[in-house]
């Protein structure tokens, strides 16, 4: 397996190798290591699903990104100038100019997290039988336009599909799929193209700035609206200006408005790139859309000068969006990732390449070839490296991928996958040492480990709250 060249590129930037991070060491919240009996014990509680775990009998947790960052000291800081006026908070007023300045979009919207602004875009513009394409589906967003009455269409470049490919854009939309689905419902079928910056499932990769453009240009023909799901578009951007010619010299915050220049709006949790613990939003252009959302979130967030966040969470927000631009701050968050994948991949351990920006992913289908997918390979791989090692990642692969609603059946994607989520600004390289050593042990262990059997299936989401059994 090839080792992907951008760890030395980012070392040679500075004349050197080696690198750290922007920042130093504040405050420290001690983490427990288990025995063996207990994770036993844990994990047969939580029934075979991360997702059930008690933190508290996690070692190093990487179930996910979101909402784990640690805040700056300026965050804090903000978290002090909360105006928890119930309507028109001082914060309010500072989030909406951080989104207008570093996305450039006109109307803001506020919501608790990602999946509130989901539900809101959802309502406000697809109607039923609508198809919405995208590149690979997200869990909650597909969700909130299925609930709404659409369908979800996957148009993402078949790369995305294959963990050894190694081109440098596997999140790309490919235009003649777009264009077959257009020929083929009709553009008045098509509320908008659901655009997905460093893609979640397919390991975190990215789109190009000439994929965005030429996507504008289609939608403009055809008369479609183009949105993004912004959540870790800032990572994006890094990977255009390491990887894309013409961006090498020009900053991430530019890149990043020069992207979304391109689109009519965004939805973003900022739980991601935003260095938050809880927070999100949608901005349009349009006024119309905002109208409808703007009413909406009062029925289901909260006033539209806050939707479901606190003033102090506003203003933690307003200056994480500025800190999560900054090209020192993305090159160590982003070269923390790179570097465990470089260990795993010296190690010949098969993981998702290029490495995506914010987890490193297991390709469990090569871990485990003898258990086939409907006894979710993933979902056994997560915990058996919990077994191991009291590490907490999470499944991305059939059991993530739900039902088809037309057929009852699972879907089975090409991709069955773990994702070690790296949280921003929170465990060190040791940290990562110490993963690396885990998944190795438990690779070694491969032949050993059988299927689980799902014994509890809730109706949405299932991921969350599925409970299994060994087999
Ligand atoms: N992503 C993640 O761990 C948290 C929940 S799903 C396991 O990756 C994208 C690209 C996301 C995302 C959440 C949401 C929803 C939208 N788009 O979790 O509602 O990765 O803030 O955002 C999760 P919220």
């Amino acid at each position: 397996m090839m080792t992907t060249t951008i760890p030395q590129t980012m070392g040679q930037q500075f004349g050197r190798r080696s690198w750290a991070e922007p920042w130093k060491i504040k405050m420290v919240e001690p983490i427990r290591m288990t025995t063996r009996a207990e994770r036993e014990q844990a994990i047969d509680e939580a029934g075979y699903n991360t997702f059930l775990l008690r933190s508290n009998d996690v070692y190093i947790d990487l179930l996910t990104d979101s909402g784990t960052s640690a805040m700056s000291d300026r965050q804090w800081a903000g978290i002090m100038l909360g105006d928890e006026a119930y309507a028109g908070s001082n914060n309010f007023y500072r989030l909406e100019k951080a989104i207008q300045d570093y996305y450039g979009y006109k109307y803001i919207v506020p919501t608790h997290q990602g999946r509130g602004a989901e539900h809101l875009i959802s309502q406000a513009v697809i109607k039923q039988g609508d198809y919405i394409p995208g590149n690979m589906y997200f869990t909650t967003t597909r969700l909130h336009q299925e609930l709404a009455g659409g369908i979800f269409v996957d148009v993402i470049v078949d790369a995305a599909h294959d963990p050894t490919d190694l081109s440098p854009f596997k999140g790309n939309i490919d235009l003649n799929k777009l264009e077959s689905l257009i020929e083929k419902v009709g553009a008045e079928k098509i509320p908008y193209v659901s655009l997905a910056g460093t893609v979640n499932m397919a390991g975190g990769q990215p789109v190009s700035m000439a994929n965005v453009r030429d996507l504008r240009v289609l939608c403009d023909k055809h008369n479609i609206r183009l949105y993004l799901d912004a959540t870790r578009m800032a990572e994006n951007c890094f990977f255009i200006q390491e990887r894309e010619e013409g961006y090498a010299d020009k900053p991430v915050a530019e890149i990043l408005r020069e992207f979304c220049s391109y689109t009519d709006g965004a939805w973003m949790s900022s739980k991601k790139d935003h260095l938050v613990n809880i927070g999100g939003w949608l901005a349009v252009n349009d006024e119309d859309v905002f109208d409808k959302a703007r009413n909406m979130v009062v029925v289901y967030e909260g006033l539209h000068t806050y939707g479901g966040m606190s003033g102090r969470d506003m203003e933690a927000l307003a200056i994480g969006i500025s800190e999560s631009v900054q090209d020192d701050h993305l090159r160590a968050r982003i070269g923390q990732v790179y570097y465990l994948g470089e260990l795993l991949t010296d190690w010949q351990i098969p993981i998702v390449q290029p490495v995506g920006g914010h987890a490193i992913f297991l390709d469990a289908k090569k871990f485990y070839p003898h258990i086939s997918q409907d006894k979710f390979p993933a979902q056994t791989l997560a915990s058996e490296l919990y077994l191991e090692s009291g590490i907490r990642a999470m499944e991305r692969g059939v059991v993530s991928a739900g039902r088809d609603p037309e057929t009852g059946d699972h879907r089975y994607p090409a991709l069955e996958l773990v994702r070690l989520t790296i949280p921003r600004r929170v465990y060190t390289q040791a940290h990562m040492d110490v993963t690396a050593e885990a998944v190795r042990a438990v690779y070694e262990n491969r032949e050993n480990t059988n299927g689980l059997n799902m014994v509890y299936e809730p109706d949405y989401l299932r991921f969350f709250q599925a409970r299994f059994e060994r087999l």
